[in-house]
């Protein structure tokens, strides 16, 4: 007698979807794929054995799989055209498909390899493997195409160092969720994680002997590994603050400016150290991805003036535009006025009374107290950041903090008795945590209706921080079940509903554990 697992369902929810009873579509623990398009079908040959334990072959002829990207995109039609900006090194592809599924064919149609490589992760998703290695799939058509061009996650690789090999377990997920961007905070205040060869003390080994940053031959694999997934990797170097790290290694980047207290330090334009590294960094890290967008992260300026920091943002946009590349930056960054229509404005401050400067002065020292006021004061000044770069017509990636970053704890609870020490350890504590439930219920129209008419969303980001983080496992607990549900926010039109989603998703937990990330959040529910 077979015994057969019901199918995942399809995370991000599909445009259209026409399926019904499951059908065989291959036997024998093996798939044959024909077409075109050899490296998504690698990529499906790698996912199809880690996440079913079946091998795909390709052969000419007779193929359980049909690979066609040759499909006229007027097909796709009745597809929404996507919105928002495109973060790819070469844009322009269509990622519209349509999967028909039926006893013993799977036919894939697209207008490209891009098309082909998106289908092939639904078709992942969906199918089943019965225990005689009987290969099964809901029968019929399922017609697909995203929302938003821009679709990505920030991790942050320096508050808690991810190898390189890790990350590459990150980029496989999200390519199983149609992610095609991967943002990297590689520079912070606690490190910097990508080889400098123009300031190698940025880079120096840490006292154990033990190397934590990604060296450009590393940082470049990354990259081929993530175009592979149709991903994108966007570097952040994160200018003029948030670089005390920097300053530890060359205390000459003062360059003599007096500081208004003794531990702030940021980048001054007047100081020509700080300028002279500034543009050597961002020349390294331009030289370093090869797409379109460099971020110059921007956030958090504490104690600046609003002068200097303008003119710091000015001069180093204009570096990057000269770099050939155009600019991402936190929310901030609009102060500079500098930004425009080519650019990106990264909207991720919530609501500012979250920020109580009263209750952060208790739990710190009184030599600090100054610090809490100025960030205070970069934070009340925040909500006018987004509608002073739409006014200039720069489109904006949503990345509130509210819902859509992942270091915010979990107000589930849970059964395990671990997890429920996980969840009290994870996540910044100065947020408020949200339930799994309130952090998919909101859509990025809603956002939008906030911003100023004719403003264009580049689409939609999360974000994860790593200060509580010890370790992958951490990160898992963090990222799952959240990041698919941001994969949907970003991927479909119109909203879909959290029972909905819940139920399409309760089939992925193998899935998350086969690429290694089996320390997900189990909620009680
Ligand atoms: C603010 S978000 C930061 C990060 C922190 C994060 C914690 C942003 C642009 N800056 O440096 O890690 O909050 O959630």
């Amino acid at each position: 007698m077979r015994t057969r697992t019901e199918p995942a369902g399809l995370v991000p929810a599909p445009a259209e979807q026409h399926t019904g009873a499951l059908v065989r579509i291959g036997s024998g623990g093996r798939l044959t794929l024909s077409g075109a398009a050899p490296e998504a079908a690698d990529w499906f040959a790698w996912a199809v054995g880690v996440l079913h334990g079946l091998r795909a072959e390709p052969v000419l002829e007779g193929a359980d799989v049909l690979v066609s990207t040759e499909a006229e995109p007027a097909e796709f039609a009745p597809v929404a055209p996507v919105t928002g900006v495109d973060p790819r090194p070469e844009p322009g592809a269509d990622e519209r498909h349509r999967l028909t599924v039926s006893e013993g064919l799977v036919r894939l149609s697209s207008a490209g390899v891009e098309g082909a490589f998106r289908a092939l992760t639904s078709l992942v998703q969906i199918i089943s493997v019965d225990d005689e290695g009987g290969v099964w799939a809901p029968g019929g058509v399922i017609t697909d195409g995203p929302r938003y061009a821009w679709r990505s996650l920030s991790l942050d690789v320096v508050r808690h160092y991810f190898t390189p090999d890790e990350v590459r377990r990150v980029i496989d997920l999200m390519a199983l969720y149609k992610f095609n961007a991967l943002h990297l905070h590689l520079t912070d205040s606690e490190g910097w994680r990508l080889e400098s060869r123009a300031w190698p003390g940025l880079t120096r080994p840490r006292a154990d002997g033990t190397r934590e940053y990604y060296t450009r031959e590393e940082f470049a694999d990354l990259v081929a590994h993530a175009a592979r997934c149709h991903i994108t990797v966007i570097p952040e170097v994160d200018l003029p603050g948030h670089t005390r790290w920097a300053f530890d290694a060359y205390p000459e980047l003062a360059g003599g400016i007096e500081y208004p207290h003794p531990r702030l330090r940021y980048l001054h334009p007047d100081s020509e150290a700080a300028r002279r590294f500034a543009g050597d960094v961002i020349a390294e890290f331009a030289e370093a991805a090869p797409g379109p967008f460099l971020h110059l992260g921007g956030d958090e300026p504490f104690g600046m003036g609003h002068e200097d920091y303008a003119a710091f943002v000015r001069l180093t946009h204009q570096w990057v535009r000269e770099q050939g590349k155009r600019v991402v930056g936190w929310q901030e960054t609009a102060r500079a006025g500098v930004l425009g229509g080519e650019d990106v404005l990264q909207y991720w401050i919530g609501a500012p009374d979250e920020f109580d400067p009263e209750a952060i002065k208790k739990s710190v020292p009184e030599e600090y107290h100054p610090l809490v006021d100025q960030a205070a004061e970069t934070f009340r000044i925040s909500p006018a950041d987004v509608p002073a770069a739409t006014e200039a017509g720069v489109p904006v990636l949503i990345s509130s903090n509210s819902r859509l970053y992942l270091d915010r704890p979990y107000a589930d609870a849970c059964a395990d008795p671990v997890q429920e020490g996980d969840r009290g350890r994870l996540g910044l504590p100065a947020y408020p945590p949200i339930t799994v439930e309130d952090s998919f219920g909101w859509d990025p129209a809603e956002t939008a209706e906030g911003l100023a008419p004719g403003t264009v969303v580049a689409g939609v980001e999360a974000a994860i921080w790593g200060e509580t983080l010890t370790g992958f496992g951490d990160l898992a607990f963090l990222l799952l079940p959240r990041l698919p549900g941001v994969a949907e926010k970003a991927w479909t039109h119109p909203r879909t509903e959290w029972k909905d989603h819940r139920a399409r998703l309760n089939g992925h937990p193998p899935l998350w554990n086969a690429l290694g990330f089996e320390n997900h959040f189990r909620p009680e529910s």
